[in-house]
């Protein structure tokens, strides 16, 4: 059997005043948890070093903005999360506000047991806006502060198991999860920051739980493959923030999920082999997927003309 004991450390808010060293440490604290109960690897949130702030307006180069992202991986603080999960032979998926030359991007890293990172993703999905409303509650400005990730979704080799990553609005759209299942993935690593509350329909907003769990759970059967997700919840800065931070199986089951609106760790054994039945038989790719049909999946972007057929093809009528 191939197998992977998998933490996921869902954070509760992390407030403006909050340093890194704070949420580090509660990062770390988390960790030990997780090899408490013996599991090899961890799912830290989205941005889990700071407070969520693409809901403040800033300018790009501000100083205040610029300090919510990190130089370097490790850094002279985030080393101790490093340290402490290569002490305790733990590999890792983390959340991050990354700066690389003039790019600004919503960054994840793997890590491995041993403290050195093997893969990085850099978000696609950007959600929210560039400009400012003031008719809006609240803002969610990540168009503006961050540019389109540019690696693409890469599998990587890890752990003995090929694993993917993706970040919050990232687990809403198909593509995401299909674009790593062509590649063979077994657990997809995401974190996310979902307010509520921001000036959306009532509906919307209660729905919110509801539609977290529909797209990751429908993505991991489609694909066969593991999901684990953990949330940066609760109220920051005035902010609501869902949690139910999930591990859901190739079957789309949840098999474990957080109850609280803090920092908690949830834990499942991901056997990969279970996806082997899917992988083979219902979704199994090679056989049965009809690429000639599926072309205005990357040939279009919006809802664009309605496309028929050939009517030849389907009526005989005018023969
Ligand atoms: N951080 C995110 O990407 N949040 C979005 C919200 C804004 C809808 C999400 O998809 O959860």
């Amino acid at each position: 059997m191939r197998d992977l004991m998998v933490a996921v450390a869902q954070l509760g808010p992390i407030q403006k005043i909050d340093n890194r060293a704070v949420a580090i440490s509660r990062l770390i604290d988390l960790l030990h948890q997780a090899k408490a109960r013996g599991c090899q690897f961890v799912v830290f949130p989205e941005l889990a070093l700071t407070t969520f702030f693409p809901r403040w307006i800033y300018d790009r180069g501000d100083m205040e903005l610029e300090a919510y992202f990190e130089d370097s991986m490790p850094g002279p603080e985030t080393a101790a999360l490093f340290e402490a999960a290569a002490q305790a032979e733990i590999g890792f998926y983390l959340g991050y506000a990354e700066k690389f030359g003039a790019g600004r991007y919503n960054t994840s890293v793997f890590v491995n047991q041993r403290g050195d990172i093997i893969g990085k993703y850099r978000k696609i999905h950007l959600p929210g806006h560039s400009e400012p409303d003031s008719s809006r509650l609240g803002e969610h400005l990540e168009k503006r502060y961050f540019d389109v990730g540019n690696l693409g979704f890469p599998v990587y080799e890890m752990m003995n198991a090929r694993m993917g990553m993706a970040i919050c609005n990232d687990r809403r759209w198909p593509e995401t999860y299909r674009v790593m299942g062509l590649q063979g993935v077994e657990l997809i690593s995401l974190g996310y920051n979902t307010p509520v509350g921001l000036g959306e329909p009532f509906q919307a907003a209660a729905r919110a739980n509801f539609h977290n769990s529909l797209t990751m759970q429908a993505g991991a059967y489609h694909n066969a493959c593991w999901v684990a997700a953990a949330a940066k919840c609760g109220c920051e800065e005035g902010y609501n923030m869902i949690g139910q931070s999930m591990i859901i199986s190739p079957s789309g089951e949840i098999v474990a999920m957080a109850t609280t609106l803090e920092d908690e760790l949830i834990s499942a054994r991901c056997d990969f082999d279970d996806a082997q039945y899917l992988k083979q038989e219902i979704f199994n790719f090679t056989h049965h997927r009809r690429t000639e049909a599926y072309a205005l999946i990357t040939e279009r972007t919006g809802i664009g003309d309605m496309v028929r057929p050939d009517k030849a093809l389907w009526d005989q009528s005018d023969e």
